[in-house]
């Protein structure tokens, strides 16, 4: 189903997101609709770090986009932008952020979009 691209391999059915998507870790969740959870990071680097994440199995950016179907892609992204409005972020702003591989750092192979906010963000975040 992966693509070869992300030097994560294919998608992993234990990652630890799909145990979150399956219930059987806990999150601090903060919305969801039928393609997406958001939760609160477990380590945040900003005063407000939240990961949002498409349901399906896709391993990185490069999977979802090439891979997800419009309905997945339209929720995953009305979901990402009803995030930032109901932590009350989009007068002030935020950033968001996916690490696409394990070159850049991805280290959870379920795709991700890092939302951060709640300060001034300085020009780049890790
Ligand atoms: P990355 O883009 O794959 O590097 O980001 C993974 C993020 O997932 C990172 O910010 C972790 O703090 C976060 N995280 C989490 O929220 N809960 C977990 O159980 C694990 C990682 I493992």
């Amino acid at each position: 189903m992966s693509m070869a691209v992300s030097g994560l391999g294919p998608y992993d059915p234990q990652n630890v997101f799909a145990k979150i998507l399956r219930g059987e870790i806990p999150c601090r969740k903060i919305y969801e609709n039928e393609h997406a959870l958001a939760f609160h990071d477990i380590a945040p680097k900003a005063p407000v770090h939240a990961l949002i994440i498409p349901k399906g199995p896709y391993v990185s950016f490069a999977d979802f986009s090439s891979q997800a179907s419009d309905a997945e892609i339209g929720g995953f992204t009305r979901a990402v932008g009803h995030v930032a409005a109901q932590l009350g972020l989009e007068d002030a702003g935020y950033r968001l952020l996916s690490n696409m591989g394990a070159a850049a750092g991805q280290e959870v192979p379920h795709f991700h979009v890092h939302l951060f906010g709640g300060a001034a963000l300085g020009p780049m975040l890790q």
